[in-house]
């Protein structure tokens, strides 16, 4: 066996059951290893895709990511989705070859590109150390890590594991990383700031928690701690879906938020931002946070407490462990707080989009981008797992199409990249199989990221392709127009998406109305077999506030 063949077989070993791609000679033996072993390859058309998918698929799954790459040029194309899942700190591991003779074509200095977008740069050392290196990265990216792991050429192909594989040694070294591939939260127990938390909470009138991307895991506990504390519950938009059901829930804070859901959350006496970083997207560049309302902050990296807005109590611990730990601090029996029959009536009748009255705008030719959204909210089952692209087009889905949990909503925008959103449908479809994928997508992203279409094909998935298509870069053209700046540098003739979509083997319908949409409940009640892409031409709407939000930020 050879060292590649080596580190395929531990990664396996060690529970990755999932592998998405682009092989070449740098990295084919260690891919077929891992499938050799049981894993699962799925094939991509673009590194680029690739990582997103592996991204996706670690958000929706909650196990360790991985994306095999060649040397050089395949790890250059992987940047984009690698940057993102950085940012996000999603558990990947990259198994990139790596050259390493300086004059050789595929040279780069890959640890820089690593360093570069915020990931770890590791490498598999020698035969003697690789089964080592391969744990030691599976480990790293385990506690939240997007990790490089180099294969060099020219260790690659060294013996490794002969006689010895099966060795005791070698036999410990995995198990007492076996955990299987999930993804677990270590941390400090939470102490006096716990307790500290709970007095706050007992002298609150009107609290709310928003829960972030590392409250992920902690819905039951928070909900708990907000039945006591009489607290309402929002999220920010990684973690859309996670208080569904809950009748006090507001849905996502921030630049989604509708006019109820901001008015209640500004309104908060006490505001605790729950593994929730408090930016400008969750709290409206601050607009959120009331000008009395007192703010905490929980958080496993002691970083990120206050990292962008002063808060008056910052707790450092896993979220479900802190609010466990508050539920049991706290005194007397469940309080009222924000929670009267007044607002609950007021709440299910006006805090969902939906609900909030809006003109007709579009025009001849053209379907309103909410009419739209709202129309396949309400055709599409429950059952559903939504990835957006990004661009101005994006508030509609998040806004009007509802989902289930918090795995029902598939937001890869940390590193705020178009061209990302088809490739991370497919990562979520393939982590929750049972669900319908859809995927939203603008004109301009759906055209950079198009070569996945053929992966969306080949792997059967049923998924719903939907294309806001304005024939611009809109985000550029609602930004720049009305200063009256030329456009013809963003804007574009009309695509025959669906067209496009058919050559691909997808079945696809144009939309230029509501009465089009009947196409889709058609292909919902066939075999689906085939993806469905929606081409719709979208007019009116207009420039969309949470973009406005974003450029300030720039
Ligand atoms: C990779 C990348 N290139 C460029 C941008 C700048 N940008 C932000 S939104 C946008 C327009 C996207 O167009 P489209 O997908 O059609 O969505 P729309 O804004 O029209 O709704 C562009 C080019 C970006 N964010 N990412
Ligand atoms: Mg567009």
């Amino acid at each position: 066996m050879n060292v590649a063949t080596l580190v395929g077989r531990v990664l396996a070993e060690l529970g990755v059951e999932t592998v998405f791609g682009v092989v070449g000679s740098g990295n084919f033996h260690v891919t077929n290893a891992l499938v050799a072993n049981g894993a699962r390859y799925v094939a991509a058309r673009h590194e680029g895709g690739a990582a997103t998918m592996a991204d996706a698929y670690a958000r929706m799954s909650g196990k360790v990511g991985v994306v095999s790459v060649h040397q050089g040029p395949g790890l250059t194309n992987a940047m984009t989705g690698l940057a993102e899942a950085a940012k996000s700190r999603t558990p990947l591991i990259v198994l990139a070859g790596e050259a390493t003779q300086a004059r050789s074509n595929f040279y780069i200095d890959q640890d820089a590109m690593a360093r570069a977008v915020g990931a770890v740069p590791l490498r598999v050392g020698s035969a003697a150390t690789a089964v080592e290196d391969a744990v030691g990265a599976f480990r790293t990216a385990r506690a939240g890590a997007t990790v490089l792991l180099n294969l060099p050429l020219d260790v690659q192909n060294k013996v490794a594991g002969e006689g010895e594989v099966w060795s005791e040694a070698w036999r410990l070294v995995v198990e007492s990383a076996r955990l299987a591939s999930s993804v677990t939260v270590e941390g400090p127990a939470p102490g006096a700031d716990a307790v500290r938390l709970a007095r706050l909470l007992e002298g609150a009138r009107r609290p709310v928690f928003v829960a972030g991307r590392g409250a992920r895991h902690a819905g039951d506990e928070l909900r708990a701690l907000a039945d006591r504390a009489g607290a309402l519950l929002a999220t920010s938009a990684v973690a859309k879906g996670l208080f569904r059901g809950s009748p006090w829930d507001l849905d996502v804070s921030g630049g989604f938020s509708s006019p109820l859901a901001a008015e209640l959350i500004a309104g908060a006496d006490v505001l605790v931002g729950w593994g929730c970083a408090l930016n400008m997207w969750t709290t409206r560049h601050g607009r959120l946070i009331g000008q009395h309302t007192r703010l905490v902050q929980v958080d496993l990296d002691p970083a990120a407490i206050g990292a962008h807005r002063p808060v008056e109590l910052g707790v450092v611990g896993d979220t479900a462990w802190v609010a466990r730990a508050v539920e049991a601090a706290l005194e007397g029996p469940p309080v009222q707080g924000y929670r009267t029959s007044e607002l609950a009536g007021r709440i299910a009748a006006q805090v969902r989009w939906r609900d909030v009255p809006y003109e007709e705008e579009a025009g001849e030719g053209r379907i309103d981008p909410r009419t739209l959204t709202i129309a396949l909210d309400d055709l599409l089952p429950p059952a559903r797992v939504v990835a957006t692209d990004s661009g101005n087009f994006m508030g509609y889905p998040a806004m009007f199409l509802d989902v289930p949990d918090e795995r029902g909503f598939c937001f890869t925008q940390a590193f705020q990249s178009v061209g990302l959103g088809l490739a991370s449908a497919i990562g979520a479809a393939v982590a929750l199989p049972d669900r319908l994928p859809v995927a939203a997508l603008g004109d301009g992203g759906a055209l950079m990221g198009i070569a996945e279409l053929e992966t969306v094909v080949r792997l059967g998935l049923p998924m719903v392709i939907v294309v806001y298509d304005d024939e611009a870069y809109g985000a550029e053209v609602h930004h720049f127009g009305p200063s009256g700046h030329r456009l013809d540098t963003v804007t574009f003739p009309p695509a025959d998406l669906a067209r496009i979509a058919r050559g691909y083997g997808c079945a696809a319908v144009t939309v230029t109305q509501r009465a089009d949409l009947d196409a889709v409940a058609s292909w919902l009640a066939g075999p689906r077999d085939r993806p469905l892409l929606v081409h719709a031409k979208v007019g009116g709407g207009g420039g969309s506030w949470w973009l406005e939000e974003a450029f300030r930020g720039h």
